[in-house]
């Protein structure tokens, strides 16, 4: 049995906005895969950061930018353990995933990838994993592939065999869908894609928030996430790359603290992970994140995991009840994800009236278009869990849910 260190209402308590009212009702937040919310020791961190220890970091040898320089690499340390990173310096801090997908394309891509190459990609990608692959390809006269999406929101694996080839230089997935909640099968993917030597590089956004990765143990090339999406601050986030690949890229940005040496003439780079950093860094946020990645810990992944899937399980239980909601995206590898319709309503008009009681879902494409293209539908109604979500508040999903059908049908 797992016993959590704290109770819901304990944990609630440590994220202040949940107290928020909207329309004069108690805020129910379902649009946790849009962003989570932060906890007190992640706030607290930034706060005590700027009150006790701001200065540049890796300048200067007095003591406050020594302090700010130990409290960010410790945090780079701290995300490293997080994704059992073989090396410190293997973690490169990005805006978030956006950013580091990229940076992946503009630099290996540009570097390694030439006219004719393919580069593998799902159906069920986010924009960030399918524009800057796009862009290379109108660049380089690359050819993007893609593996199909079944029915039931599973990636046909059967197409993706068929679609790896010699021609393949490069596979990029989400490793969760965050339109979905599917969890893709990439361990599957990598050996497959290894097998021909071909990199593969891991969406993790929607992956961290729901379960601990180990990126070794994947033996993923490269692993992006957002810190907003983990709980942690807006404005930062993490490239991991296998140092052999990332010490064979070229940088991403130029400026101050990536080099090493500068001339009129030449200039040399510095060494991993300064190479990819660039000016100076979100030093506050990245604090942050650490403290993020701490709380969770102090919570527990099993608890995490197993409060999750009691919502999970409870709200597909009550939302299957409601005959004219259609769901997408019924793979037996889900996170806390649940993405429907009301039939013959549109997602805006339900999340207008869900909203107008409190309740905060995510309407729309969900930044995936193609994957809504597929399905033929404009958009869903996206509900995702938190751990710090309750059963109470799935009951207030499905009684707005009632009242839609209700006033729409
Ligand atoms: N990849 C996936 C799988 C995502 O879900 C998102 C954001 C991104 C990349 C981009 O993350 P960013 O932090 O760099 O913006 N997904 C969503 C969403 O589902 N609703 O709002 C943002």
């Amino acid at each position: 049995m797992i016993i959590p260190i704290k109770t819901i209402d304990g944990i609630r308590a440590d994220f202040p906005i949940l107290n928020e009212k909207v329309y004069g009702k108690s805020w129910v937040y379902f649009d946790n895969a849009a962003s989570g919310q932060k906890p007190k020791a992640v706030i607290q961190a930034i706060t005590e950061y700027y009150e006790h220890t701001h200065s540049n970091v890796h300048r200067g040898v007095h003591y406050m930018s020594q302090r700010a320089t130990d409290k960010f690499e410790h945090a780079r340390k701290r995300v490293a353990q997080f994704l059992n990173a073989a090396e410190t310096h293997e973690i490169i801090w990005t805006t978030g995933a956006t950013e580091g997908i990229n940076l992946v394309a503009a630099t290996y891509g540009r570097k390694f990838l030439k006219a004719g190459d393919e580069i593998l990609i799902s159906g069920m990608e986010h924009h960030a994993n399918i524009v800057p692959w796009q862009m290379l390809c109108e660049e380089k006269g690359c050819i993007l592939k893609v593996i199909p999406m079944l029915d039931n929101g599973t990636l046909d694996m059967q197409a993706f065999d068929s679609l790896l080839s010699e021609k393949t230089r490069f596979v990029s997935v989400a490793y969760v869908s965050n339109a979905l909640g599917t969890i893709n099968p990439v361990k599957e993917i990598i050996q497959k894609a290894h097998a021909l030597r071909i990199p593969v590089l891991l969406d993790g956004a929607q992956a961290s928030c729901h379960f601990l990765v180990d990126v070794q143990e994947l033996d993923c090339d490269f692993y992006v996430f957002s810190g907003h999406k983990v709980f942690g601050p807006t404005g930062i986030g993490v490239l991991y790359g296998k140092s052999e690949l990332l010490d064979i890229m070229p940088p991403y940005k130029g400026g101050g603290e990536m080099i090493e040496t500068v001339t009129f003439e030449k200039t040399t780079y510095a060494g991993l992970p300064f190479k990819f950093e660039a000016g100076t860094p979100d030093i506050a946020n990245a604090v942050g994140l650490g403290a993020g990645i701490d709380y969770l810990e102090e919570i527990g992944w099993d608890f995490i995991q197993k409060q999750e899937d009691l919502l999970f399980q409870y709200a597909m239980e009550e939302i299957k009840k409601l005959k004219e909601v259609i769901l997408y995206g019924t793979a037996p590898e889900k996170v806390s994800v649940i993405s429907f319709l009301i039939d013959g309503v549109h997602p805006y008009d339900v999340g207008t009236i869900l909203d107008k009681m409190g309740i905060a879902v995510r309407t729309g494409h969900h930044c995936t278009q193609p994957l809504m293209a597929r399905l033929g539908i404009p958009g869903t109604v996206r509900a995702s869990f938190a751990f710090y979500n309750t059963k109470e508040e799935i009951d207030r999903l499905i009684e707005g849910l009632k009242k839609a059908i209700k006033m729409l049908r």
